[in-house]
């Protein structure tokens, strides 16, 4: 989708009243960086007030680092009265994705994403729609809208938003363009340093490391794709953490983690080959029973949990995995030490 005239979003805002500003569920730096940006540009160039809805616990040391330490306070579960808000808006992600459930009973103004849109045909149209692909974070979106309209973002946002550009484009080595360039750049300048050094390394608990050594014990190496479905873990995020980390293995080219975490079955396909598309994989692996979304080497998705058990679930994922890469299970290796 072409960009829309930026100038046209003060156009689709109240004059008065609170917005409400909402992102994917368990939100990732560049959520929480567009969610800090947004709230910025209103607040000064509209002097528009914002609440936040972020659903679903923020469980990843770094992510919660950078929650604690830029003050990205949420609303408490539950806590939306949609009397109070006189429109919404949604970043980093979009009203059709199943893991992005919005409150009922405020309108919805703006949507703001670099992920690829499915085309809900009976929806409402949304007055305000950026949705473009090819950015390499929706951070980098809000910090061109910020320039737009000329606000300069203060240290708290400008660090907010430089986490969530460096965190989706992996220090601009993935998928960025020169508009995350410039926004990485130039934001970089007036971060805090502090702070992007403290979310870089978090504490980690003791939960963590047991739950690394779980998953090299479940990994199961296909040569070209390593298989790490594992029962309940302790966040959602770390399936997808597991998968990037063991995708550094050498020769891989496929890493797909799987891992139970409140009711669902959440996945992970990551992929290092240059131009390979991770989405239209992971949606066969997934087949009719899950969702996903996900751009360029990177997809994520779930399964409900209730009508199949994990164990019925990781053997869906896993012969559907099998199959679609043309793998067989007769020459599979493990990871583990004793393997
Ligand atoms: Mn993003």
């Amino acid at each position: 989708m072409s960009r829309p005239d930026l100038e046209t979003f003060s156009s689709i805002l109240p004059k008065t009243g609170k917005i409400l500003l909402c992102t994917h569920r368990h939100p990732d730096p560049d959520g929480l960086g567009a969610l800090v940006g947004i709230g910025h540009l209103l607040k000064q160039k509209f002097a528009l007030d914002t609440d936040l809805v972020l659903e679903g616990r923020i469980r990843r040391a770094e992510n919660i680092t950078m929650r604690d330490l830029l003050n990205i306070e949420a609303l408490p579960e539950g806590g939306v009265d949609p009397a109070n808000y006189a429109g919404m808006i949604v970043v980093d992600s979009q009203p059709c994705f199943s893991h992005t459930p919005l409150p009922d009973g405020i309108p919805l103004l703006a949507v703001f994403d670099h992920h690829d849109g499915i085309t809900d045909e009976g929806a409402e149209p949304i007055p305000f729609e950026w949705v473009d692909s090819e950015f390499g974070a929706t951070s980098t979106m809000v910090y061109e809208l910020l320039k737009h309209y000329d606000t300069q973002p203060d240290r708290r946002t400008a660090t907010a938003l430089f986490c969530g550009v460096r965190y989706d484009t992996n220090n601009l080595l993935r998928g960025a363009t020169p508009a995350d360039e410039e926004a990485f750049r130039i934001l970089e300048l007036n971060a805090d340093r502090q702070v992007i050094g403290a979310i870089d390394q978090p504490p980690l608990s003791r939960e963590y490391f047991k739950q690394m050594h779980r998953g090299i014990n479940a990994c199961q190496d296909y040569g070209t794709l390593l298989l790490t479905l594992m029962d309940e873990v302790i966040s959602p995020e770390s399936v997808a953490e597991i998968a990037d980390w063991f995708l550094r293995l050498e020769g891989q080219q496929w890493s797909l983690a799987g891992g139970a975490c409140d009711g669902r079955y959440q996945v992970s396909l990551r992929c290092d080959m240059p131009g390979a598309d991770a989405y239209p994989a992971l949606r066969h692996i997934l087949g009719e029973k899950g969702a996903c979304g996900g751009h360029g080497r990177m997809a994520g998705g779930q399964i409900e949990l209730g009508e199949m058990s994990i164990d019925e679930v990781k053997m869906h994922i896993k012969s559907r995995a099998l199959e679609y890469l043309s793998l067989s299970d007769s020459d599979v290796q493990s990871l583990a030490a004793n393997g």
